[in-house]
């Protein structure tokens, strides 16, 4: 079946409305809303996070509240056909291509046999997250499409027996993230899986409910799917690879997820006491993290722990036609945004079936790590902003869809915290000097952070006035560091 613009445009719309029940508690949960906080009492397995301390939480979420800048790596046989099929664009993402182009399951399966990623070097792309101040990775073991990129004696549709590349990417990833110091994460599409019997699909958009199945190849029983696929992968996944994973990553819960279901996860999850794994389970827990997706949150989410998702250009898994990159400038400016509100940035990388990664994509992240190794003690490990005015105001007008107030962003300056220190990130440089009207501490001092050299610093009332050079040292962003007692 061929995929027309029109019908396309239809989906998009029903998911944006959120018609479909399912649809829209997936959407709310890519907008960041909790979907159930009072979940506790009703799933029948506690998780870790029903039954852990506070101290006990903290002592794991550490690194994790530490790192604030992860890469998330989109691959899996989507890179072959790249974005289109049947000669035809096919306008998704392009991991998602299975499903708007209704690929049946034989031809889709089909494309296991070409992909052999010689080009793949663990060690390159490790060294590019390094190289960029990322912290983690997480790489997709498993995306909707079905398909294993690791060993796996579960289920045959894997990278080892299903092509003729015959190794474990994952594998390799792992022993190169030990050696070079960097915690990795698995995402898992535990839902949906357009290629396993049984396999959720979507509850949104063309195909039909109540499965949204376009094949009846993919018709069968959840529960089947989740025992004898899911589960066992996830068992595979959490006892193969030493310490890895440091993170659970899940994906788009349908209603198929039934607390019973989910709690059959858990059960598994549970054994593994240093984990971490955010919110899209389903079944009704909360998880750990609030996984905005393409978009950040006004205000963060104050007390919570939260990691917003972004691509660099407009797709998750490779596309050769989308070249609509941000800028080095935008992704930089986000990752501070980001830090100001408390949140990490887990910023994705699509590389393509040969296994390289897009020039485009090296080139904006050895930017940010250029950035990092002179300003990253104003991103790692720090506090959010001590003020909140500076990201922007809620407009008194102009609305959201929904019909909340939209917010309009300001893009002057950022700031972060640590217990001597609070940072000013400078996007607009200030003629003459920078002030602030009101300060919660004692100013002790000042400079840049690129360079060191003492800053004069009057004391206006409750505030300060801090005099600057001429001109910025980054045209991105300057950091003033405020030293306080
Ligand atoms: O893995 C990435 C996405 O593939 C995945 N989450 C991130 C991390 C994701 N799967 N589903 N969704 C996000 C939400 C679904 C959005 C949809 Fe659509 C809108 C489905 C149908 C309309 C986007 C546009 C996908 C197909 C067309």
């Amino acid at each position: 079946m061929k995929v027309s613009r029109r019908k396309f445009s239809k989906g998009m719309v029903l998911a944006a409305t959120g018609v479909a029940v399912a649809g829209r508690q997936a959407l709310a949960q890519l907008k960041g809303e909790h979907i159930d906080t009072t979940a506790k009492a009703k799933h029948p397995v506690p998780s870790i996070q029903d039954t852990e301390t506070k101290a006990e939480r903290d002592a794991r979420l550490h690194w994790f509240r530490e790192a604030r800048f992860g890469m998330f790596i989109h691959w899996g046989l989507y890179a072959i056909p790249a974005g289109r099929w049947d000669g035809k664009e096919v306008p998704s993402t392009g991991e998602w291509i299975m499903n708007t182009a209704s690929i049946p399951v034989a031809d889709y399966k089909a494309l296991a046999p070409q992909f052999n990623p010689t080009e793949f070097s663990a060690e390159r792309v490790v060294s590019l997250a390094k190289t960029a101040g990322m912290k983690y990775i997480v790489i997709t073991a498993k995306h909707h499409e079905g398909f294993a990129m690791f060993e796996s004696k579960a289920d045959p549709f894997n990278i080892v027996e299903a092509t003729p590349y015959k190794k474990d990417p994952i594998r390799a990833l792992a022993s190169e993230c030990r050696k070079q110091g960097i915690k990795l994460g698995f995402y898992y599409s535990q839902d949906q899986d357009w290629t396993a019997p049984g396999g959720a699909a979507y509850k949104t958009g063309d195909h039909k409910p109540p499965t949204y199945h376009w094949d009846p190849a993919q018709d069968g029983s959840f529960a089947d799917y989740l025992h004898k696929k899911c589960i066992p992968q996830l068992e595979e996944l959490l006892s193969n690879y030493d310490e890895a994973p440091a993170i659970l990553w899940f994906d788009t819960p349908t209603s198929d997820m039934t607390p019973e279901l989910g709690s059959e996860v858990v059960k598994v999850l549970n054994k593994h006491p240093k984990l971490i794994w955010n919110n899209r389970l389903g079944g009704g827990y909360a998880g750990d993290t609030e996984t905005p997706e393409q978009f950040i949150p006004p205000n963060g989410y104050p007390g919570k722990d939260w990691e917003s998702c972004m691509t660099m250009n407009d797709t998750w898994g490779y596309k050769s036609g989308d070249n609509n990159f941000k800028s080095a400038e935008t992704l930089l400016r986000n990752l501070i945004d980001i830090a100001s509100k408390g949140g990490n940035y887990l910023l994705n990388i699509g590389p393509k079936a040969t296994g390289e990664v897009p020039q485009p994509e090296v080139e904006r992240l050895e930017a940010m790590g250029r950035w990092l190794s002179v300003n990253g003690e104003a991103i790692y490990g720090t506090t959010p902003t001590l003020f909140g005015a500076e990201a922007g105001e809620f407009s008194k007008t102009e609305k959201e869809k929904d019909g909340s107030p939209k917010f309009v962003d300001a893009w002057k300056w950022r700031s972060t915290t640590k217990a001597n220190e609070i940072y000013i990130h400078l996007f607009e440089w200030p003629g003459g000097s920078f002030k602030l009207d009101s300060v919660p501490r004692t100013v002790t001092g000042a400079y840049l952070l690129a360079d060191g050299k003492p800053l004069e610093v009057k004391h206006t009332g409750n505030g300060v006035e801090v005099a600057l050079p001429a001109k910025p040292l980054d045209s991105v962003a300057t950091v003033l560091v405020l030293k306080t007692a």
